[in-house]
């Protein structure tokens, strides 16, 4: 049996974070008319859809993710008109396009947080949460924010603690009320009218929360991601009266980013009788290495772990629910840099990676700049970082008293600001991103890393990708075949078969250095696309190859 073919399991996902991928007017800061310069490239990539980052008015706390005002776009970013001009040019070339649904919190500047904390009696009050603080002064329950510190915050005007399960200008919405659930659907109803695709919706498990605000005796913060915070009592209730109001009256697709929904659970979100989401980001993949307290307290981990989350999700979704693919976001350092070697391998295994995104069940999400192989960048000075996250961290353990060079290290490593850098396009000043001064300092390997000099390979990482979103097109069972590991006697290999109604696949894939030995009988496929130009003549796989095999049935 396969799956129920549909467009949004066939398209390939490009997304682009706004801030840093094309400045139009010199001001260092990526716009929309940046992006609309970039519709052709984005067409002959071959990728379907754009998940666009959010642009809507915002003091950029989290850039972005704490949103002033839903029905506006923020004046860096341009103006509705660009807006209405970039979604045009992207469905003339047969793009869709689906925006970032910023639900779970608004900006503590938004017009409702404004009003509610004017007075415990204002109408907008109910729009958050607000609690006393404890007798003895301290915040009402021990939960921590994702970004260091307490998630509870000290309003003096009514002397009440407002939740923010991120930064304090990020207050958390009180979804119980049923006057925030109606603005929601309101603004998604505006965006959509204007003709958008769907919706990536961010931290969507979020939005119910255990109204006992009880202590939690979870130590380590992913458990209380997952335990505490995501999946609460009403999500499911809620998604579905979202579906039911808005999202099912328009040909639209909806993908949930999913911090805390493990396998368990995931179906629950994404089953196709359940008529919630139509997919999800789980992180699971991308929480690996995170230790008790979180990112910056990491622990090791190995391609080992990877592929065991790839094949239980699998297992999970099986025929009845689907998942997006992807190896890094703006959330996470640059997949090159986390999963390959982005040295001495760097073009090889910026390969393999794509290959493992486009050939594994799931609709394929690609961060921009991975195309070209972009990679994590080093920082000297806590001055050129940006992310709060990362700033956020850096000041509590300062003044926890830890040793600045590994406070320095640790930002570097793992930092979301590595994703972040602007996009390379050119061997230029400020890698043609910008003619003014960039908001983010670019990576200095753009002389060697960037769009221009990928057009100019023909067996380049772009190249590559190109090739590989076509193959990936004329074989429809890389989307709908079933997905089965095959267990490998080297812990480097990562070897699965795909297996459809006319074809089946057999692809390879050699996470390392080393050259490694392929055990596994490849009579009856022919080889039909690999990373390496020479055609395989034995079953020795080279540093950071991958093959894949094809036969028909
Ligand atoms: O960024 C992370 C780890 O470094 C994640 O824990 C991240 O905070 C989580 O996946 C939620 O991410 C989303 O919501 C955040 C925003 O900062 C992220 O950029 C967004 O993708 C709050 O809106
Ligand atoms: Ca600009």
């Amino acid at each position: 049996m396969e799956q129920q073919p549909t467009w949004w399991k066939e398209s390939i996902i490009y997304q682009i974070y706004p801030r840093s991928f094309k400045d139009s007017n010199g001001d260092g800061i990526g716009d929309l008319k940046g992006i609309l310069e970039k519709v052709d490239y984005l067409a002959e990539l071959g990728i379907d859809m754009v998940w666009l980052g959010p642009v809507y008015d915002s003091p950029n706390d989290d850039n972005g993710y704490d949103i002033r005002d839903y029905y506006q776009i923020h004046h860096e970013y341009g103006t509705m008109e660009d807006f209405d001009r970039l979604l045009e040019a992207l469905h003339a070339r047969g793009i869709r396009l689906i925006m970032d649904l910023v639900v779970n919190h608004t900006s503590d500047e938004h017009q409702w947080f404004q009003e509610a904390r004017k007075s415990k009696d204002n109408p907008y009050r109910d729009y958050y949460f607000w609690k006393p603080g404890q007798p003895d002064g301290t915040a009402p329950n021990n939960w921590p924010s994702f970004f260091s510190g307490s998630a509870w915050e000290l309003d003096p005007k009514t002397d009440e603690y407002y939740l923010h399960l991120f930064t304090k200008k990020q207050p958390d919405l009180n979804w119980e009320n049923p006057k925030v659930r109606e603005e929601i659907y309101a603004i998604m109803k505006f965006w959509l009218e204007k003709g958008i695709d769907g919706f990536r919706m961010d931290v969507i498990p979020l939005i119910s929360k255990q109204l006992d605000f009880a202590d939690t005796d979870y130590t380590s913060f992913p458990e209380i991601v997952q335990h505490v915070y995501s999946n609460g009592p009403r999500v499911h209730e809620f998604l579905q009266e979202m579906v039911d109001r808005v999202i099912r009256h328009y040909d639209v697709m909806t993908v949930g980013e999913g911090p805390g929904i493990s396998s368990e659970v995931g179906l629950n979100y994404v089953g196709h009788d359940r008529g919630e989401l139509n997919m999800i980001f789980h992180l699971d993949h991308m929480f690996l290495g995170f230790g008790p307290k979180g990112k910056y307290d990491p622990i090791p981990y190995g391609l080992k772990e990877v592929v065991e989350l790839f094949n239980t999700w699998d297992k999970a979704m099986g025929e009845s629910g689907w998942i997006s693919i992807f190896l890094d976001n703006h959330d996470f350092i640059r997949m090159v840099s986390r999963f390959g070697n982005d040295q001495e391998f760097r073009e090889e295994s910026a390969k393999l990676l794509a290959t493992v995104v486009m050939t594994l069940r799931g609709t394929p999400s690609i961060y921009q700049g991975s195309e070209i192989g972009m990679t994590n960048v080093v920082y000297e000075d806590f001055e050129d970082f940006d992310d709060v996250e990362a700033m956020n961290f850096a000041k509590e353990a300062m003044e926890a008293g830890r040793d600045p060079m590994e406070i320095l290290k640790l930002t570097n490593d793992l930092g979301r600001d590595n994703a972040r850098t602007p996009m390379q396009w050119e061997d230029a000043p400020e890698a043609g991103f910008t003619t003014g001064k960039p908001w983010i300092k670019i990576n200095p390997n753009y002389k060697t890393i960037n769009v221009n000099a990928e057009q100019n390979k023909p067996a380049g990482i772009l190249a590559y990708y190109k090739a590989l979103i076509k193959f990936r097109k004329q074989h429809p069972v890389f989307v709908y075949g079933q997905y089965q590991h095959i267990p490998t006697r080297s812990d480097k290999l990562f070897c699965y078969d795909r297996i459809g109604e006319k074809e089946q696949a057999l692809v390879v894939h050699n996470f390392s250095d080393q050259m490694q030995l392929l055990n596994i009988d490849v009579s009856g496929y022919t080889f039909t696309f690999g990373n390496y130009i020479e055609e395989p003549k034995n079953s020795l796989l080279s540093p950071w190859e991958s093959r894949i095999y094809l036969k028909t049935n």
